[in-house]
């Protein structure tokens, strides 16, 4: 008969039940510890609902900020969220000064009456709602708009060719444009490329006193604005951006879920002192036909 074998090594005892659970709960006293060490040290944090800003918080927007590499002899380049309702984006220093100066000198000799759509018949028409002159720059005309163009492009992550060419406008002391909406309400105006969804606002120059761009529909603490107290009576009727050489204002006329949204309600405020000239480019949610 076969004998029954015995391992010669002595018997290890399994681990009860008992003492496994014992081991587990030392190791989360420990981890506990170490973590409540951390805390205390700064190292760890807890998130709280305050560290970050709520929307239309405007108190928070120099904080909000997103900045780019600095190239050698050039302002630095940063970009800040103004508004959520509206969708607004201040791009500092977006164009260089020369850009500026080369646009306004292709503008210059072509300037006329600006004109406004009529949203019954979809035509333009003078009015005194918009007293300013300006012309329009064909999409692509040189390398330095397109480039211009791309950089747009990139900004807003919106097609080139889903833009009209850019509109050069210029105030003199007293021209404004009143608040309406950049969005048009009839047939005629979105047959090329459908509704507007976005505007580029550029600012080619500093304005002295007025001038801001104003959105009296935004929501939010407008009197928070770092820059409260350095805007015109019309600048203080809305959420305002005061016009700066090379700035450019990112807008949405439109909503994610591709609505209009009223709170795009923008206009220009009567220049006060100094000169005012913008450049505006309209993007389309569809190819704008050139
Ligand atoms: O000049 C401004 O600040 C506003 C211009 C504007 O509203 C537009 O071009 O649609």
């Amino acid at each position: 008969m076969a004998k029954p074998r015995y391992s010669r090594l002595p018997g290890r005892k399994p681990p009860s039940p008992s003492s496994s659970s014992t081991m587990m709960l030392t190791m989360l006293i420990m981890c506990t510890f170490v973590i409540l060490i951390l805390l205390a040290l700064g190292i760890l944090s807890i998130p709280s609902a305050s560290d970050s800003p709520k929307a239309n918080d405007l108190s928070s927007i120099v904080h909000n900020t997103v900045h780019d590499v600095v190239e050698e002899g050039r302002p630095e380049q940063w970009v800040e969220v103004i508004s959520w309702e509206p969708r607004a984006f201040v791009y500092h220093n977006f164009l260089t000064q020369e850009e500026c100066e080369y646009l306004i000198s292709l503008a210059k000799p072509n300037m006329q009456k600006s004109t406004v759509v009529d949203s019954a018949t979809g035509k333009s028409r003078d009015s005194r709602v918009r007293t300013s002159s300006g012309t329009f720059l064909a999409r692509g005309r040189d390398k330095i708009i397109r480039n211009i163009e791309k950089k747009i492009a990139d900004f807003t992550f919106l097609p080139m060719d889903h833009g009209e060419g850019v509109q050069v406008l210029h105030y003199e002391v007293g021209q404004k444009y009143e608040p309406h909406f950049d969005y048009f309400l009839d047939e005629f105006n979105t047959k090329n490329g459908g509704q507007r969804m976005a505007t580029v606002l550029m600012y080619l120059s500093d304005v002295e006193e007025g001038g801001e761009t104003v959105f009296p529909s935004a929501k939010g603490n407008i009197s928070a604005v770092p820059w409260w107290n350095e805007l015109s009576d019309c600048g203080k009727e809305g959420l305002s951006v005061k016009p700066k050489m090379g700035d450019a204002l990112l807008f949405w006329s439109m909503k994610p879920d591709a609505s209009l949204d009223p709170s795009s309600l923008h206009g220009g405020c009567p220049v006060i002192k100094g000169n005012k000239w913008s450049a505006t480019k309209w993007v389309r949610v569809n190819e704008y036909k050139i």
